[in-house]
């Protein structure tokens, strides 16, 4: 089975056989800072680096045969343009938008505005956090919210978007009229 994931920080891997196969593509983006993860509060944020985990998410989509796309900036202009493109060629989002979840309203409308299911992540509980910390301005436009389940809360959000998408799709399949499944099938 081809590996079918791209990577901002590396080398972009394309892969046609991914297209034919209609696999879904997932972009996750990691907010502000998390390029320090594993180098300092580890207590709050744990040992792993952020390659690791990215790892970790490539391993898993492999095994779901999603394609994903991971990026990481401390740029709130760049997530949101990230966001943007995602609208032509991504099926979901997964996003920890770190710091900008408690503040960007720019991040908030940009995943509105695209109107694709988004997963918000945090590592931390941040219910449990600061007060400030306490409020999200992405959870308003996300199909869900995973907060404090470290870096296994960013491979539940992507088994519950696959499944999301999935579901969708096969909705979409069996509600389209019987005229255009026909159609599609190439019968009469
Ligand atoms: O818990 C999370 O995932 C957060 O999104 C992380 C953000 C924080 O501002 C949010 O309130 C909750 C901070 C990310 C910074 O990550 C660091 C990692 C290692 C060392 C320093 C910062």
């Amino acid at each position: 089975m081809p590996r079918c994931w791209t990577c901002s920080r590396g080398i972009v891997f394309a892969n046609p056989v991914c297209e034919q196969k209609n696999m879904l593509r997932i972009r996750v983006l990691h907010g502000p800072n998390l390029n320090l993860l594993g180098t300092r509060e580890q207590s709050i944020y744990g040992t792993l680096s952020l390659d690791a985990l990215d790892s970790a998410i490539m391993e898993l989509a492999e095994e779901l045969d999603v394609t994903v796309d991971l990026r990481q900036s401390n740029s709130e202009g760049e997530l949101v343009t990230w966001i943007q493109e995602a609208r032509t060629g991504y099926d979901g989002i997964i996003i920890n938008p770190a710091a900008y979840t408690h503040t960007s309203v720019a991040i908030r409308d940009a995943i509105a505005a695209v109107g694709l299911p988004t997963v918000e992540v945090h590592l931390s509980n941040i219910h449990q956090r600061e007060e400030f910390r306490q409020r999200s301005y992405i959870a308003g436009v996300a199909i869900g919210q995973i907060s404090g389940l470290g870096p296994t809360g960013y491979l539940l959000a992507l088994r519950g978007l696959h499944d999301h998408l999935t579901a969708s799709r096969h909705q979409k399949k069996t509600s389209a009229p019987a005229t255009s499944r026909r159609a599609a099938k190439g019968t009469k």
